[in-house]
């Protein structure tokens, strides 16, 4: 499974610490949520964020694009080194444009779908992105509440994954115990915030290895 670590939950007081004993407790891809105060009610991390991380990482960055209009931004988060941008269709009247000018700047495509958007309507867009990031939570917040509605469209994600060759990614409450029962019906990726990872009195190298082993 892959574990990524939701950075907007990290402590700021000494973000050069919380990067370097995230890997050290062995996660997989550093998540950097990025909002505009538009598409959702909230502003995230800045570029200069992004860019540390970036340079600090030995590990895998991803950008996670809570923005309107996602495809005028994509050329900046390349350059400073993400290696996966997801979008979201919901905010994007081109999205198979944006998804094709992320893969023409080497990065890997993946987009974000909300609590509220059906898997038939994102279906075009499948053959496009290496990762389908359901929303369990309406984007914006850490700390929000599981919406289980949308078990049913991981199913659904999970049932396609082969035939268009992408990742199932979850964001949003991501619990130790959802962790265990969804990696089992097939998801591969999991963004850990507070629920799991963030804020608890355990270290980051202790949780990792209680979340691998399930
Ligand atoms: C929120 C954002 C997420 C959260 C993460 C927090 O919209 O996209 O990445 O940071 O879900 O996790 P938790 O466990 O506090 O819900
Ligand atoms: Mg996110």
């Amino acid at each position: 499974k892959l574990l990524c670590p939701s950075m907007m939950c990290a402590n700021y007081r000494n973000l050069e610490k919380e990067v370097n004993d995230l890997i050290e407790a062995g996660v997989d891809i550093f998540h950097i949520d990025i909002m505009d105060g538009q598409f959702v009610p909230n502003f995230g991390m800045g570029l200069q964020d992004v860019e540390y991380i970036c340079k600090a990482s030995t590990i895998p960055v991803d950008a996670h694009l809570m923005i309107e209009n996602p495809g005028n931004y994509v050329e900046k988060f390349a350059k400073l080194g993400i290696d996966i941008i997801y979008i979201h269709p919901e905010s994007d009247v081109h999205p198979t444009r944006t998804l094709q000018s992320i893969i023409d700047l080497g990065v890997k495509p993946g987009i974000a779908i909300n609590p509220g958007t059906a898997v038939e309507t994102i279906k075009p867009l499948l053959p496009f992105v290496d990762y389908v990031m359901v929303m369990s939570v309406n984007p914006g917040f850490s700390g929000q509440k599981y919406i289980s509605s949308v078990d049913e469209k991981i199913a659904q994600l999970v049932e396609l994954k082969e035939k268009y060759g992408y990742e199932v990614m979850l964001d949003g409450a991501c619990s130790p115990e959802r962790v265990e029962t969804l990696s089992k019906v097939g998801v591969k990726g999991f963004i850990l915030g507070t629920s799991a990872l963030f804020g608890k009195e355990k270290s980051y190298k202790e949780i990792v290895k209680e979340l691998r082993s399930l």
